[in-house]
């Protein structure tokens, strides 16, 4: 029986910026619950929010101080109980992120782990010997700086591959893991339908006097060992019947058929991270879709009959796709999502990604929020680079710029109060009370092109096959089962694309099943129209 995540379309919430339902400025649970029909009517089938658990909010809820409460900006468990029932009332099922590479230093484990050296909770944690100038390794973290923090009480340092406010948890401790294993069933049998795994491939780490080649993240990105942890968790994940997700940078397109085959595999799919390709220099770049047509071209071969993808473009922790790789038109918008959500794989939905929603025209660093950016932008003025020019530079790629609230109005419509972080100023032009009154709108498309991924079996379960492998602009491609097939012609560039279709597009007589612009052909040599997107089927 085809597992139900696998015909099912995801929408990523992040809660702070969907809908505040109490005027502080702050998106919350009831705010969720509230829109819940306009998700029903785009087609979504799960939703996945991002943490909602107790946190200071150093690193926006991935710095968890308590694993089993939520934290009050964005309700209570009995506020998750509701929005979960609602959701499932709807037949919509609802997946939590699940943090476990790192806690809070806020974290009661890590309070007791501070202590003292003979303190039960130490070894939750990973300490070695250092001083205040040297510390265990060189490592670097992802948000900059050592890996390493330094604890003068006990002439030890500990070790974070993020923020130094979010201590890495000891998975080689089996006293901790248990508590994790336990916390996890805890919330499985509270009733939630799946995980998306924060930086599962970091648990596992190589020995501290491991020597860095090439690849500054080696040292903790699917190391091996890793294995039997996984192999835990899935005991876990495989009593329930549920959807899980990892976000497992390293784990690489030839690998990641194991971690997800339906039979053996850790977990049921992977968001693979490859494919933020960018091109240009820094302050400048963009992303670069040929890169990108070519990563995914390579897991939908890889992965195939094996492995399960998880398909997106947008998430919390990039820029929007429409200003990176698009040119911020509703063609764009609509051109980069036929690409990718046609393919083999479980499509998920960044919120507003659906309205086309665009990058953010930051200002003043003011309005910046993200830890990494924040470090990286005092780097740059330690560095004697210009506060101007420092902002220009990490603002250019912050994933700020998806994090600013939903447009839900031509004002923003999330809050009667002053947002937590500003409203994008084009919310007068880019929003779902204009475009679900357009029939030619972004979202009006997405909700096309999502009953047509459901409406063909060809899109569930049959296989890739790419066409055109060599055009630099366009990204063409064959789903194929049996006797069906289908054809996504995608022109990934704002300039008009002359292409000869492939023989086996044209030698039997196709019918166009879905397109953005609003008279497309289906010819031998056409010219493809700026970020013009044909989906065909052949009419056998
Ligand atoms: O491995 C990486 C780069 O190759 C990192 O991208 C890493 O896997 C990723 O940054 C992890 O992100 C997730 O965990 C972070 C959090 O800040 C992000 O928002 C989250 O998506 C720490 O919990
Ligand atoms: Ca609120």
């Amino acid at each position: 029986m085809t597992k139900w995540w696998k015909n099912a379309v995801g929408y990523q919430i992040y809660p702070r910026s969907f809908m505040d339902s109490n005027d502080d400025g702050i998106g919350d649970l009831k705010g969720i619950q509230a829109k819940l029909t306009y998700l029903k009517e785009l087609g979504i089938d799960f939703i996945w929010l991002n943490p909602i658990y107790k946190s200071p909010n150093v690193d926006n809820g991935y710095d968890i101080s308590d694993y089993q409460a939520i934290n009050p900006e964005f309700g209570t468990l009995e506020d998750l109980k509701d929005l979960l029932a609602a959701a499932h009332e709807l037949g919509i099922r609802l997946i939590m992120d699940l943090v476990v590479n790192h806690t809070s230093d806020q974290h009661p484990w890590f309070i007791e782990s501070k202590k003292g050296k003979d303190n039960p909770y130490r070894d939750y944690y990973l300490w070695a010997d250092a001083t205040p100038e040297k510390m265990p390794n060189n490592w670097q973290s992802f948000f900059g700086g050592s890996t390493w923090t330094y604890d003068p009480n006990t002439k030890q340092a500990y070790f974070h591959v993020f923020a130094k406010e979010q201590p890495d948890l000891n998975w080689k401790n089996p006293a901790m893991r248990e508590n994790i294993y336990q916390m996890i069933r805890w919330w499985l049998d509270f009733g939630i339908d799946g995980f998306r795994l924060d930086a599962i491939s970091h648990i596992q780490k190589e020995p501290w006097d491991f020597k860095i080649t090439s690849n500054p993240w080696a040292p903790f990105m699917n190391v091996a060992g890793i294995e039997t942890y996984m192999a835990e968790l899935r005991e876990i994940f495989r009593s329930y019947d549920i959807m899980t997700v990892g976000e497992a940078s390293g784990v690489n397109s030839k690998t990641a058929p194991f971690w997800t085959d339906e039979e053996s595999g850790y977990i049921d799919m992977i968001f693979e991270l490859e494919h933020q390709v960018r091109t240009g220099e820094p302050g400048s770049e963009t992303g670069d879709l040929l890169g990108f047509k070519k990563v995914l071209s390579r897991w939908q071969k890889d992965m195939q009959p094996l492995g399960w993808n998880a398909l997106y473009t947008d998430n919390h922790d990039n820029p929007r796709s429409n200003s990176t790789f698009g040119n911020e038109t509703r063609e764009s918008a609509t051109a980069l999502a036929t690409a990718y959500m046609l393919l083999r794989g479980t499509p998920f939905i960044y919120q507003g990604q659906e309205l086309g929603m665009t990058n953010f025209p930051f200002e003043s660093i003011e309005e910046v929020n993200a830890t990494d950016s924040l470090a990286a932008y005092h780097d740059c003025l330690n560095k004697g680079i210009p506060p101007e020019e420092a902002l220009r530079l990490i603002t250019h790629w912050t994933r700020d710029h998806s994090r600013t609230p939903m447009h839900w109005t031509d004002f923003g419509g999330f809050s009667t109060n002053l947002p937590w972080m500003k409203i994008n100023p084009n919310t007068d032009k880019i929003n779902v009370v204009l475009q679900e009154a357009d029939p030619f709108s972004p979202l009006n498309y997405y909700k096309k092109l999502i009953a047509l991924r459901k409406s063909l079996p060809v899109f569930l379960n049959g296989s890739y096959h790419i066409e055109l492998a060599k055009h630099p602009k366009v990204w063409a491609y064959t789903r194929k089962l049996d006797l069906e097939e289908a054809y996504v012609l995608t022109n990934l560039s704002d300039q008009p694309q002359s292409v000869t279709l492939p023989n086996r597009w044209v030698n039997a007589p196709a019918m166009i099943l879905l397109a953005n612009y609003q008279d497309s052909s289906w010819k031998k040599t056409m010219t493809l129209r700026p970020f013009e997107a044909v989906v065909a089927k052949k009419d056998a």
